[in-house]
């Protein structure tokens, strides 16, 4: 790392102790950084990036709900306002007991740079809360939606903050806060959430933006080495939102995706995912993938493991942080792997994007390859800005111009700092840049 970057990082890290995943996103960012800092020494003097890595706010709240059974549950809410210099924050809320500070933190810090990527007026946030969904009841993810939106709704508004989906966040949940906010402000306002039903202010292709433009954007990185999803062999690692529209979309196109997984197993399916089976699996009655793999011949489920040690020609990990590491990565390019598009937030380690780089697979990083999601978000809040709805085929259109426009941004700042085909370089270096430049004419703030 850059030695004037390098002493700015670790003052970042001393003021955020215990933040592991923090820690790990700023570093990446800022390794990506010291020939930007070349050509702009006023991003150093103004003290850009001491700013970009202290939050404009952090919210940290109680959220107290009943359960069924009546007794009173306790959890803890967030929501990391991280920087507003390109627009209102924008992010998404996750619901998993793994999250905490460090892990919003991360994923707000990432989101900066993914917004100001898509070339959308959005700045970047994130929040959640350690609830964790799994097992509960409607009422019960009603009720703890209620009082979560009971804090959150007087940090949020259309102009100045817009929380979306994320793990153990959809269209269900969306539905119970976009409610509960109606209710205490009185106001039909439907920009300060994203993600919503198509009835009531949603947009076509929301749901499948996230994994849909993963693919849009790994058949752009393979197109350069002249080839494409067509005939390729694709593992997915995930079942959720992201997941299921990745290998949609990815077999749309030609390819085969043989295995998916959720926390408890994966799948193998040499036939290639049945997508009809898996969305009413898990979409419509909420189940496991052991369910998929009891309901469909020729499918093989392994118990733990991982979903990596299936052989593959491109790899989509859109499942969660840090789920792929050096050793996956090494046995995926043993396997034969040409290209990893990440739909999920940092799930390969650095040691996996280390060992992916080294051996020249193409690898496009989360903040450029999952943009669409949020990008379509922008779409949704357009939209509602508008009073009007697009068609899906108007809408499918915006985001394959957003997603080629990312790639082939990325691809062009890599080729002007001097390493082609370096997408996280790209990526980190688009976004950053843009945000600087709109904080330098901001002013001290
Ligand atoms: P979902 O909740 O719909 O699905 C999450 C999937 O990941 C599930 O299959 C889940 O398995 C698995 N998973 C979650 N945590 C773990 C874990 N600790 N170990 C193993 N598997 C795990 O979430 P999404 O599909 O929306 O999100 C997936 C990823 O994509 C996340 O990284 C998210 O930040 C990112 N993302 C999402 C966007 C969106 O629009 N939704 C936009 C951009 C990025 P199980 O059911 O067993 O927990
Ligand atoms: O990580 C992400 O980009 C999201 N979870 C989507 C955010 C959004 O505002 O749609």
């Amino acid at each position: 790392m850059d030695a004037r970057l390098e002493s700015i990082k670790d003052t970042v890290l001393a003021r955020n102790p215990g933040e592991a995943e923090f820690h790990q996103a700023v570093v990446e960012v800022f390794e990506s950084l010291g020939p930007v800092h070349d050509r702009h020494p006023e991003f150093l003097e103004a003290a850009i990036l001491e700013r970009l890595c202290e939050p404009e706010r952090q919210i940290i709240f109680r959220v107290p709900w009943t359960d069924d059974s009546g007794r009173v549950q306790i959890n803890r809410g967030f929501r990391v306002e991280f920087n507003s210099a390109l627009g209102p924050y924008k992010g998404g809320l996750r619901f998993h007991p793994s999250v905490y500070l460090g892990i919003v933190k991360f994923l707000g810090f990432e989101q900066i740079f993914k917004n100001a990527l898509t070339g959308m007026p959005i700045g970047g946030g994130k929040g959640g809360s350690d609830f964790d969904p799994r097992g509960r009841s409607d009422a019960e993810v009603m009720r703890f939606c209620q009082s979560f939106m009971t804090e959150l709704y007087r940090h949020i508004g259309e102009y100045t903050d817009v929380p979306a989906g994320d793990i153990g966040v959809g269209g269900r949940e969306i539905g119970y806060l976009f409610g509960q906010y109606k209710r205490i402000t009185n106001r039909y306002e439907s920009g300060v959430l994203t993600g919503k039903g198509i009835s009531w202010g949603g947009s076509l292709v929301r749901p499948e933006a996230t994994g849909f433009g993963t693919v849009i954007f790994t058949q752009e990185m393979l197109k350069t080495r002249g080839t494409s999803l067509d005939g390729q062999r694709v593992v997915v690692s995930g079942s959720g939102n992201v997941a299921i529209n990745a290998i949609a979309k990815a077999q749309t196109l030609g390819a085969t995706v043989v295995a998916c997984s959720d926390s408890s197993g994966y799948v193998v399916d040499e036939a290639g995912i049945d997508v009809d089976l898996l969305r009413e699996v898990k979409e419509v009655e909420r189940g496991r993938l052991k369910d998929y793999a009891e309901r469909r011949a020729g499918v093989s489920y392994v118990d733990g493991g991982s979903v990596w040690d299936v052989d593959a020609t491109v790899a989509l990990p859109c499942a969660t942080q840090n789920e792929l590491d050096g050793d996956a990565a090494a046995r995926l390019v043993r396997g034969g792997l040409l290209a990893v598009g990440e739909g999920a937030n940092m799930p390969s380690t650095r040691d996996a994007v280390a060992v992916f780089q080294e051996a020249g697979v193409l690898f496009g990083p989360g903040k450029a390859a999952n943009a669409g999601g949020v990008a379509t978000s922008a779409l949704e809040m357009q939209q509602n800005a508008s009073r009007d709805s697009w068609s899906f085929e108007h809408t499918e259109e915006r985001l394959t111009e957003i997603m080629v426009g990312i790639h082939d941004r990325c691809a062009a700042t890599a080729d002007e700092y001097g390493e082609p085909g370096n997408y996280v370089l790209g990526a980190n270096i688009g976004g950053f840049v843009k945000v600087a430049d709109a904080m330098l004419a901001q002013g001290l703030i």
